[in-house]
């Protein structure tokens, strides 16, 4: 999926110009995987641009870091308000949202410890994951031939730049055979998540969904939807889920911060359901769709405020010139 460029990239606690955001080819991460990212979106509301549980993704990618050693030079708050004034700088109102530390350059060899820790975060524009039409109707999934990732070897509960490998491809295989997205199943052959989402089935109104103990990527999609069923009075269980039962259920779907929530409708050739996104599934995609978009009153805690505009301001000139250290709005600082 093609990036489109914004002005501006946050790194090491400057804002560079897109373009010169760039890292030296012996950068520590690009040979050994030593870095650790997050997916965040912001969204359009009408309290202005959103980040949907900021503080959540900024917490887990510190326990990554942690989990990997890296120590983080800038604070949970900090890494949080960097993202909220790059937004703004930027001049967005919806986007998708790239923070990654890393281990950088000058130190090669597997020992990480001595070599640098870079920051940086990047945003833009990034449509529907897996495409609005797979959204809308739903998509075709593959159980596949890879598992994922085994605690034995990695953390999967760490978003770490090479673990990504494992869903590369199992992504690349699921694509070569024509179908949407691949299932992953955990080292024990219950069923964890997708490449790059959760998963759900739903079979008799009850909501199923693999366990901390099966290898996911603990979501804030998930805890998400988990709460916004429950809200809704569905029955949600975490627990190990067999191959089968996901070709046996009434509906199953997918989340994550890329995708948002997606129906599946078909794995393996075997028809969920009727074959169309299911009620459960569209009710929780509708709620969903309301929390992120600020329409719940319930759930606006979840959204970290974009506060300056990042617009023209009424002269024209470039709202840049106006925002403060913490992207807040200088008034007066126009003329
Ligand atoms: N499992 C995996 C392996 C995963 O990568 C994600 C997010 C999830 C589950 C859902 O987690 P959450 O976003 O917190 O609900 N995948 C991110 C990266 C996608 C990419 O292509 O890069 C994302 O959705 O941003």
């Amino acid at each position: 999926m093609t990036v489109d460029a914004t002005d501006l990239i946050w790194m090491n606690g400057d804002f560079v110009a897109w373009e010169d955001a760039k890292v030296h080819v012996l950068t520590h991460g690009l040979h050994y995987g030593t870095g650790v990212f997050e997916g965040v979106r912001c969204y359009d509301t009408e309290l202005g641009p959103a980040v949907f549980r900021n503080a959540e993704h900024v917490e887990r990618l510190l326990r990554s870091a942690e989990l990997y050693y890296m120590p983080v030079p800038y604070s949970a708050e900090e890494l949080r308000a960097a993202t909220l004034e790059l937004i703004a700088r930027n001049g967005l109102r919806s986007c998708y949202i790239r923070p990654i530390i890393f281990r950088g350059y000058g130190q090669m060899g597997l020992n990480p410890l001595e070599a640098p820790v870079d920051v940086t975060i990047a945003c833009w524009e990034w449509g529907a994951y897996l495409g609005e039409e797979g959204k809308r109707s739903g998509i075709r999934a593959k159980v596949s031939s890879w598992r994922r990732i085994s605690p034995d070897s990695l953390v999967p509960h760490a978003k770490a730049s090479g673990q990504y490998l494992n869903s590369v491809l199992a992504k690349v295989e699921s694509l070569k055979a024509g179908y949407d997205e691949a299932i992953l199943l955990d080292g024990h052959g219950h069923v964890c998540e997708g490449t790059g989402e959760n998963v759900y089935v739903v079979r008799d109104g009850e909501i199923t969904t693999p366990g901390q103990h099966n290898s996911i990527l603990d979501g804030i999609t998930r805890r998400s939807i988990i709460q916004i069923a429950r809200d809704l009075g569905y029955a949600v269980s975490e627990r190990n889920v067999a191959r089968a039962e996901m070709y046996l259920a009434d509906e199953v779907f997918m989340s994550g911060t890329a995708a948002e929530l997606v129906p599946v409708v078909s794995i393996d050739d075997h028809t969920i359901g009727t074959g169309a996104p299911g009620e459960i599934t569209r009710v929780l995609q509708a709620a969903f769709d309301d929390a992120i978009h600020g329409r719940s009153e319930r759930y606006r805690e979840w959204l970290d405020v974009v506060s300056a505009p990042a617009l023209q301001t009424p002269s024209g000139q470039d709202a840049l010139a106006t925002l403060g250290p913490s992207g807040e709005r200088i008034t007066g600082a126009t003329g």
